[in-house]
């Protein structure tokens, strides 16, 4: 080896050490935009490299096109202002969507009720326009799970799901380490798994799907009809006049022993449970990732349903929440981190 007397005579160390502190330096700043809108929230952040939030932006989903795209544009505008003083250098723009989403153009195809006015609408152009940085744009469960794969549990896992309750429910499925879009990007829309013919009305136009049954705003809803009718608070539970109603005040009313919050909530997590068994007996994965707020309440239930109803080759498939902070937020950035330094 010739380099080595010549490094030795020249003092070539501290020289290079002076660059491969610039390379350090650089590759510490990289981050990313994130954008997720989901059926309540939009939320904007900047992202660093090992999936750490430097900043978060939130604000309520608007109702109209104009608005959000609006609105968007306005936040990012003033997270790049941010980066500049938080040292961190944006690479691009990751946007985590709920509806289908063709990640190649960067555009939403169509959308539940969920989100209104939100179908053939071009993500990439104006963002990418307005903000002169590349755009990666898909779904937001699918964004969910390109997360775990990076940082959480998905990490080395080949073959794994995960299932996003907000309010709806989105999914992801990742197969032999790449996501699965299907044939016209509506794969692993989970949330719309039906698992009854005359079950509730779902935001999609059909019903008996999981989502109307174990979402977010299906337990909300729930909650409401109980409230009104004077049945959800408990001894031991003190709700306030003004306070909004959440799926959160269900499960404390089951905690304390309200047979009605309990009957709701048995109906949600069989609902999720058989659901998942059905994706278990389709797509075969090692692993089933539960994220977003009711993750934790969910598991032990699921995992159960599924040891009582899957066959016996999926019985042992293990169900498992999310470390994750903002799994859709993070998945959004994902996508820059990766691609943007790929070379
Ligand atoms: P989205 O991505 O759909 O905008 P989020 O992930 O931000 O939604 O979650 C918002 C949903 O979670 C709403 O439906 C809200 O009612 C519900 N929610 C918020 N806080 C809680 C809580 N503490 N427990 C249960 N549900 C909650
Ligand atoms: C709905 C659907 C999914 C999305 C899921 C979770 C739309 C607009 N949304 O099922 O695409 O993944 O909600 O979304 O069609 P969130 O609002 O709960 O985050
Ligand atoms: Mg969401
Ligand atoms: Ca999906
Ligand atoms: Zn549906």
């Amino acid at each position: 080896d010739l380099d080595e007397p010549l490094q030795k005579t020249f003092c070539f160390p501290p020289v290079k050490d002076s660059i491969s502190q610039d390379i350090d330096h650089i590759l510490e700043t990289q981050s990313a935009l994130a954008i997720d809108l989901g059926g309540t929230n939009l939320r904007v952040a900047i992202v660093g490299m090992r999936g750490n939030i430097v900043k978060k932006y939130t604000q309520p989903n608007p109702k109209t096109y104009e608005a959000r795209m609006q609105l968007i544009l306005k936040m990012c505008a003033d997270a790049m202002h941010d980066s500049v003083s938080l040292n961190c250098r944006i690479l691009g723009v990751g946007v985590s969507t709920g509806g289908r989403v063709n990640p190649q153009e960067g555009v939403v195809l169509d959308s539940t009720n969920l989100i209104q006015e939100w179908s053939s609408v071009d993500l990439r152009t104006p963002i990418s326009d307005s903000l002169h940085l590349p755009v990666w744009v898909d779904n937001d469960g699918n964004c969910a799970s390109l997360a775990e794969k990076k940082f959480g549990h998905g990490k080395r896992v080949e073959n794994f799901v995960t299932v996003i309750t907000g309010t709806g429910i989105g999914g992801g499925i990742i197969h032999n380490n790449e996501l699965v879009h299907g044939s016209t990007f509506c794969a692993a829309e989970l949330g719309h798994i039906m698992v009854s013919l005359e079950g509730p009305e779902c935001s999609c136009g059909s019903r008996g799907c999981i989502e109307a049954y174990a979402s977010g705003m299906a337990l909300q809803k729930e909650a409401k009809r109980l409230h009104d009718e004077d049945l959800l608070e408990v001894e031991g539970m003190n709700i306030k006049l003004a306070e909004p109603i959440t799926a959160a005040h269900l499960i404390s009313a089951a905690r304390l022993g309200n047979n009605n919050a309990d009957t709701v909530l048995n109906k949600a997590s069989t609902a999720l449970g058989v659901g998942i068994v059905n994706i278990l007996h389709t797509v075969n994965p090692t692993l089933v990732i539960l994220s977003g707020v009711l993750a934790s309440y969910y598991q032990a239930p699921v995992q159960r349903i599924i040891s009582e109803r899957a066959l016996p080759s999926a019985q042992n498939i293990k169900v498992v929440t999310s470390e994750l902070e903002e799994p859709a937020l993070l998945g959004a950035a994902s996508m820059v981190l990766d691609y943007a330094t790929r070379r």
